[in-house]
């Protein structure tokens, strides 16, 4: 595993919208590890491949604390929102790739995210809370979306 460097924005890469994953196979499973180790080292909460230069739809997720129990990773490859709540909540949103910016952001609540997981299994996941603002955030990223957009 390695750690991977994060770009800062304005890199034109963080602009740019993600290619579907085609297989996941070891190359994609080591690059996801290597994110997941990126995003625990920053440290963060989300982690988008774009923001380490890999211009695919690939992100991965961990938003228990880490003294709040055990770690609850989550690594997805060609994330789609399926299905949003009409409530919406507002959260102050922060980005690794945008050090020292926070902006509320307004986002449906919670959301059902279709993706494929490390093992190239079809998954559905329900998200509520810090959980639904990460996933739609790091699904912006793979479309080329910032939050102080
Ligand atoms: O670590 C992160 N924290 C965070 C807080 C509120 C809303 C979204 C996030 S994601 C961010 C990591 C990151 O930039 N992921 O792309
Ligand atoms: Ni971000």
């Amino acid at each position: 595993m390695a750690l991977r460097k994060i770009l800062l924005h304005p890199d034109p890469r963080l602009k740019k919208k993600c290619e579907p994953v085609t297989d996941i196979d070891d190359a994609t499973r080591a690059l996801m590890h290597d994110m997941l180790e990126t995003m625990y080292a920053a440290p963060g909460i989300g982690l988008a491949a774009p923001q380490i230069g890999v211009m695919k739809r690939i992100l991965v997720m961990d938003i228990v604390k880490e003294d709040d129990g055990e770690p609850q990773p989550y690594m997805m490859a060609n994330p789609e929102v399926i299905s949003t709540s009409d409530e919406m909540s507002t959260y102050e949103e922060g980005c690794l790739s945008i050090p020292e910016e926070f902006a509320d952001v307004q986002r449906p609540a919670e959301v059902r995210v279709r993706y494929v997981d490390a093992d190239g299994e079809t998954k559905e996941l329900d998200c509520v809370g810090l959980l639904a603002t990460c996933v739609q955030h790091e699904i912006d990223h793979l479309n080329g979306k910032l939050f102080i957009d």
